[in-house]
This record gives structure tokens, sequence and C-alpha cells, in this order.
């Protein structure tokens, strides 16, 4: 609940009434500094030095003239080369408040015609609400907390990211639920979990086969649903690897419907119900003339999976058998299994079969969609606005990256910077001449090899919407400012941690008025809109009309919501089990341990692990780098924000980069000294922070650092400085931003 006096923020505390009310952290208690900060941004600046002439300089323009500006430079550039050749960017709704205008930032880019958004989802959420969808045809969902007997936490550290999940964590370890966390380092809800898996980073899959092991031959998989709800049944031919079918069996005139072995009939069947599914066994089915031999979807995972016996995962992993055997127990005995994992899992060079391994273990407890299991509780129905489909044919085609990464981002229309700025220095495939974005500091946040500063500063045109002045607005040629959270309105459908949250719909009222002459992000887009013509596609230019149109399929009227701006409660039912009663959105209906899809673009359709590319493993020839950095997320900052704020800064002034005792020990650093981190692709400075909590050969950083005072300075303690952009998980291009070789050494 925010406090105002004299139209400034003062005060923001905790709102018990609000389903997520009740967690709040210290970027919330700082608002009112960052809200008023004397750096803000506060009219538009327009460049007047040329790009590459030193540093930056801008002079104040009015609204008027900036969107005139934008709307002719963006229809030139249009009508001369396409409208692919204007890129959209946006910031991540996950660590900031985006979320009130990405469906609308995502309407501009599609009404004007672009294939090309940049968003940092390969990094960011991807893995946890897209990748799962290659295994059960949806996210991974949310645990039920309050029903569930074995909770995972895997690569996610909610007590620093998600702290509206740690309460219902904490209440079900109350009530006996298990707690287990899978994380190099013993941090956050660790520190009480009932078991700590301190693996090496990205050996996550690995872990995960294991325990999928253990399960299979020790009877610990949940059979009955995996024949009714899974392709574990279907038979899949020896030879290439494909699902046989009713046709393959009798001919033409038969239906895709997959094959399983009848255990009565002691046949070949088209899975039909009723018919008794065998999970085993070597089969010879008559088929086109000749006889092929197959195996059940579940014969094949257990042979893959029988490559990771418990002493071969501790080899891998570093854990104890005794602790991976503990671990496959509970998931057999302390049933239901809920899990969340998020970017620990996801920031390698192998995150979609890391996944897709993850993902196929917890099918195997059959938790999935039943109460105590992860879920996918319903949330009010509100109207997507995206527009994606107004983007077809020749110019969807030229999504940068679609053909690499048939089944990752680009099918959504998301883009890399990778991909872009190559494109913006290259014009190969085509021309990419202009840029806008909404927020996020790519300059930072993205590996440092991309040289994003020479990709954007050849660019006709950039225009950044931004809060602050950033070193990603550097080459703008226009800055526009942005209002914050605390002084625009933001509707949310569904807060996430449980049903009851999940039925909260919002329209969060602004607090303060507009700092200086910013505008929110939305009235940016409308503003944009209609000066490009696209004001049909804009309800006419006026936002209400737009969040009418969005609201309508709720119930719920604007004027309601505007009359409770702490929220209603939408009466939408819990969801549980409608994907088991309904079908899994999947090519089969069924959850896939077997994933066609990816077997169709050459990947291996059944989970497999790989040692992750820059590790000691995946890079023996590199022995100068013996440790393994890593990096995490702290409370105080969201990714490179907050380094303006003076309490904040205050209590953490300087860059940390987390090593054992013993290793800091042996390269002769102390605690508070000044180090260096070295990768073979470059390095940053940071301050040593000697934590007996976490592995001894893991160094984990902070990343996102640089200087408010000089933002166009060069940056020594950026992360991503050291991490090569070329080095991706090929499914979906995520960046192996961790697991990564690395040496620390004093500065004297
Ligand atoms: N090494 C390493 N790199 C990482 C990560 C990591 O774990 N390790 N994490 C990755 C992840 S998960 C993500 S999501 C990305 C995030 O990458 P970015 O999206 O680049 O995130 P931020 O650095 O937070 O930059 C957000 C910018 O948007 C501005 N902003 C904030 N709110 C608004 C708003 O309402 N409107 C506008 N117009 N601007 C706003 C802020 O001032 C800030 O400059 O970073 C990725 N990079
Ligand atoms: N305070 C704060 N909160 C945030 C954000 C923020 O920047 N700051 N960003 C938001 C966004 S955009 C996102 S995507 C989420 C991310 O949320 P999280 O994924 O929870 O974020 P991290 O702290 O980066 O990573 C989680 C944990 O993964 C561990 N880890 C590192 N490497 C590995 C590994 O190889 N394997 C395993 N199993 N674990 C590993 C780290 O030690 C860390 O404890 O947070 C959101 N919330
Ligand atoms: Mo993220």
């Amino acid at each position: 609940m925010a406090s105002v006096e004299d139209g400034r923020l003062v005060r923001v505390e905790r709102d018990l009434d609000h389903p997520t009310g009740g967690a709040i952290c210290i970027k919330a208690r700082t608002a009112p500094e960052f809200v008023h900060h004397p750096d803000r941004l506060t009219t538009p600046l327009l460049r007047t030095a040329p790009k590459g002439s030193g540093d930056p300089e801008f002079r104040p323009i009015s609204w008027e003239e900036a969107l005139d500006l934008v709307a002719s430079r963006l229809e030139a550039i249009a009508a001369a080369d396409g409208p692919e050749a204007v890129a959209f960017a946006v910031t991540t709704p996950s660590g900031t408040a985006i979320a009130d205008s990405f469906g609308w930032i995502h309407r501009l880019a599609h009404a004007f015609g672009s294939p090309n958004l940049v968003f940092a989802t390969e990094n960011c959420n991807w893995h946890k609400d897209f990748t799962p969808g290659l295994t059960w045809g949806a996210g991974i969902g949310m645990p039920d907390y309050a029903h569930t007997g074995t909770i995972l936490l895997w690569g996610f550290n909610p007590t620093a990211t998600w702290l509206s999940q740690v309460e219902p964590i904490r209440a079900a370890q109350r009530r006996g639920a298990k707690l287990v966390v899978i994380d190099p380092r013993r941090q956050g809800l660790a520190r009480s979990a009932d078991l700590w898996l301190g693996l090496r980073p990205g050996t996550d899959g690995a872990l995960a086969l294991g325990l999928a092991h253990l399960l299979l031959e020790r009877g610990g998989a949940d059979e009955a649903f995996l024949r009714r709800f899974t392709d574990a049944p279907f038979l899949v031919r020896d030879d290439d690897g494909a699902v046989l079918t009713e046709a393959d069996l009798i001919g033409p005139g038969g239906t895709a419907t997959p094959l399983v072995w009848d255990d009565v009939a002691d046949a070949a069947r088209p899975l039909r119900q009723g018919v008794a599914a065998s999970l085993s066994g070597v089969r010879q089915v008559p088929c086109g003339g000749g006889v092929v031999t197959c195996r059940p979807v579940l014969a094949r995972l257990r042979e893959r999976c029988a490559e990771y016996p418990p002493e071969r995962v501790a080899n891998i992993t570093g854990l104890a058998v005794a602790d991976v055997e503990r671990l496959a127990d509970w998931l057999t005995d302390a049933r239901p299994v809920s899990f969340f994992t998020w970017t620990g899992t996801a920031q390698h060079s192998h995150a979609t079969q890391t996944s897709r391994a993850l993902t196929v273990l917890y099918a195997l407890t059959g938790s999935l969609d039943a109460e105590g299991g992860n879920v996918w509780f319903n949330r009010p129905a509100t109207r997507d606005i995206a527009g994606f489909e107004w983007v077809t044919g020749d110019t969807r085609a030229r999504t940068l990256g679609i053909d690499d990464r048939p089944l990752g981002p680009p099918r959504r229309g998301w883009i890399t910077t990778r991909d872009l700025f190559r494109t913006i220095t290259t014009r190969d495939p085509y021309a990419i001449r202009a840029l806008v974005s909404f927020g996020g500091n790519f300059a930072l946040t993205k590996p440092g090899t991309e040289r994003p500063q020479d990709a954007l500063s050849a660019l006709d045109f950039f225009v950044a919407t931004e809060l602050f002045p950033t070193p990603s607005c550097q080459q703008a040629d226009l800055v526009l400012p942005a209002a914050s959270a605390w002084e625009r309105s933001g509707l949310q459908a569904g807060f996430a941690v449980d049903a009851e949250a999940e039925g909260w719909l919002q329209l969060r009222p602004a607090v303060v008025p507009p700092v200086g002459e910013s505008r929110s992000d939305t009235d940016i887009v409308f503003q944009l809109a209609t000066r490009l013509g696209l004001a049909e596609r804009f309800f006419g230019g006026n936002p209400d009309d737009g969040l009418r149109h969005v609201l309508e399929p709720t119930g719920v009227s604007l004027e309601t919501l505007r009359a409770n701006p702490r929220g209603v409660r939408v009466d939408v039912g819990s969801g549980i089990g409608r994907a088991r009663q309904a079908g899994f959105a999947t090519a089969s209906g069924r959850v896939e341990l077997l994933a066609t899809s990816l077997g169709r673009i050459g990947e291996d359709p059944l989970p497999t692990y790989h040692a992750p590319a820059m590790s000691p493993e995946g890079r023996p020839d590199l022995p100068a780098f013996p440790l393994r950095l890593t990096c995490a997320k702290w409370p105080q900052f969201c990714h490179s924000q907050q380094r303006q704020d003076s309490s904040i800064r205050e209590a953490m002034p300087h860059a940390l980069v987390q090593i054992h005792p013993e290793a800091a020990a042996v390269r002769g650093i102390l605690h508070g000294d000044h180090v260096t981190v070295s990768t073979p692709h470059g390095h940053f400075t940071a301050h040593a922070e000697l934590t007996p909590g976490m592995r001894t050969d893991v160094v984990c950083a902070q990343y996102g650092w640089w200087t408010p005072a000089s933002p166009w300075s060069p940056r020594d303690e950026s992360y991503n400085e050291a991490i090569d952009g070329a080095i991706a998980d090929a499914p979906s291009g995520s960046n192996a931003m961790r697991a990564y070789l690395c040496e620390v050494t004093r500065i004297a």
C-alpha cells in the first residue's frame, strides 16, 4: 500500500488483504527514492551530436515533435525496406512492471507489420513457460503448495526472486511437506530444506535422468498415469524411431492413432480405451508387407535413463550417491510431488534437453495436473491483444532466427539481440534500420561479445523509451521518458501463487502523477499508433476502450475495477485436472516422453544430457580455468536496475562474487578483496564474498553493474563481458551464462 504526501510517494507497506500483498521486498520499500530520483528522464531528448563522436549529447524536445519524428522515420523506413526493417524491443515483464504495457507493445509491433521483437525470453522464461510444452503442451504450471508432499526448488531461489512463493512453501513445510533445493549454493530456503543438493552448475539434466532411472528401476514410476495420460505405451520402430500408427498396420484407410501392444490379445492394436497396453518388451509388428521391430516409448526411455546409474550421476554432478537415492525414494514415497525451476536451469548451453529431462522425470511421478502437484489454476479470461496473427506469410517467415530455431522464441516473434545486431551490421538476410525499445538494458544483460554499441550506432534510427539514461541509450537518436509503475495504472489478471490469487483481477491505480513530462508506455504506444495511422487497431487511440475490450470476457467492467482499486475476486474455479480431462495440448493429446517435434528438427526426441559447453568437462583443453562460474539474483536489484538508489547502494556498494573460503584461501583471497574473474572470453571485477554455503568449485557472481554517474564509460564490473554470446542452446537460443569455466585472482 502506498502513502502519498503532496503528490509524492513517501512510503510503501504491506497489504495483507491482497492475495500477494503480504510479501514486499527492499525494492518496494525504497520505491519513493526510485520514483523521485533526480536522474529520472523527464522530457523527450533528441540527440544533437552524430553517433560515434564521443559521449552523446541530447536536447529536450516536445512530445509533439518527438512522436511526429518517430512516426515519420518509421514510415519512411518501412516504405523503403518493408516493416521488418523496423525491430521492436521490450524489457522483461518478470523483472520490471512492463507487464502493464506488454500486450500493447506487441500489438504496436504487429500492427506496424514487424515480425521482429527482442525480448529476454530465451534467457528468462522460455524454459519455464514454453519448453515444458514440448513434453506436456503447456508451461511449468504452479506447485499446489497447500496440498503437496514434496517440493523441489530446482535452480530457483524465491527468497530473492519471487517472495510471494516463500510463505506458501514455509506453510507446506510446517504441515510436514518435504523441501528439496537443487542449487550449487545453499541460500534462501535451502538453509531450512530437508535436503540440499549442491550440484555442479549445468549438470541438472544428468541428475534428472539418474532420478528417472531409479524411479523406473525400483517401481517408483506411476504406471497408471503413464498408461492413461502419456505416450509411454506407444510403439516406436527400432529402425527410424517413428511412432507406429493404425495406418502402418492396416494400410490406406487406417488412422494416425498410435499402436500399442495389447497384452491380452498379444498383438499390436490401435490405442483405444480398454486396451491393456504394455509398457515393456520388444515386439515384432507386421507392417507394409514386412515385419518391424518396435518397443513402447517407456522401454526406450528406460534404456536411456539406464545410462545414468547413481554412481555415474554422482561423478557428473558432484553429489553423494546416498543423496540421489534419498531423493528418488521421496519422489516415490512422499507424493504428490511439485516442482519449480527458473533461470538456474535455463541459462545453459543445453537448456532445452535439461528442461526435457526435468519434465519427463516429473511426469513419472504422476503428480502433474493433480491436487498437490504442478497444476494450472484458472485465471480471469482476459482477451489477448498482441495481434500476433497480423504478421503473416513472407513477412512472418522473415522473423530473425526462425530457420535456426523453428521451435524456439522466433516461433512467437521473439528474436535475440545477437541475431538483431548481426543483421544490423551485415544487412544479411535483409536490412534492419530502426529499433524502437521499451525498456531493457541489453548492453548489460546480454553477452558482451555481441558488441551492441557497434550495431546500435549503425542504425538509422533508434528510439528508446526509458526511466533513466542507461548505457543502452548511448546510441539512441531519441529517448522518451516513461512513467514508472507508480505513476500509471496497470491491469493484472491472476497473481499466480494459488487458486485464490489466480482468481484476483485488479486495475492497479496510479498513486502519483507522472514525474516531469513522462508518460506511460501504454500511452506512448497508443499515441504512436495514432500517428502511424493505426488508430483503428488501437480503439480509436483510446486506451480505456482498449481495456474494455481486454476485460470483456471476464464479465467484470472497467468501472467495477476502478471502483475497487485493490481488485476483485472472480469465480473461475480451480482448473485442477482440466488437462487430464480435456487432453494435453500436444500433438497426441498426451504427455510426450518422446518429443516427436524435437525429433523433426534433428534433436534427440528422448531427453539427453551433454556436459555444459564451457565447463571443465566440455572444454578439457582449457585447464587454466578450473572454477565454475555461475550467477544469481539478489533481493536488492532487478538485473541492471536500482543502481541509482543510494539507500540500496549504501548496503551493497559494489559488485559481489561469492567464493567458498577454501577456494579463496588457495588463491590468497580475503573477504572483501577486489578480484578479477576471467573466462576464456573476457573478464570482470568484483568484491569477494567468502561464502561457506556453496560448492568449493563454484563461484557465483552478480551481473548488471554499471555506474549511473557515468553511464557511457566502459564498465569493468559487467559479468556478461566475460560471456560469449555465440554459445547457446540450439533449439531456444538461450545463452550459456552459467556453468562457465573461470579463474579468480586478487587485484594487487
Ligand atoms: N549474466 C546474466 N545475465 C542475465 C541474467 C542472469 O541471470 N545472468 N538474467 C537474464 C534475465 S532472466 C533477464 S529477464 C534479462 C533482463 O534484461 P533487461 O530486460 O535488459 O532487464 P533490466 O536490466 O532490468 O533492464 C530494464 C530496463 O528497463 C527500464 N524499465 C523498467 N521499467 C520500465 C517501464 O515500465 N517502462 C520502460 N519503458 N522502461 C522500464 C529500466 O530502467 C531498465 O533500464 O537479463 C538477462 N541477463
Ligand atoms: N530480486 C530480483 N528478483 C527477480 C529478478 C531480479 O533481477 N531481481 N528478476 C526476475 C526475473 S526476470 C527472473 S527470470 C526470475 C529468475 O528467478 P531465479 O531463477 O530464482 O533467479 P536466479 O537467482 O538467477 O537463479 C536461481 C538459482 O539458481 C542457482 N543456480 C545457478 N546455476 C545453477 C545451475 O546450474 N543449476 C541449478 N540447479 N541452479 C543454479 C543460483 O545459485 C540461484 O540460487 O527472477 C525474477 N525476480
Ligand atoms: Mo528473467
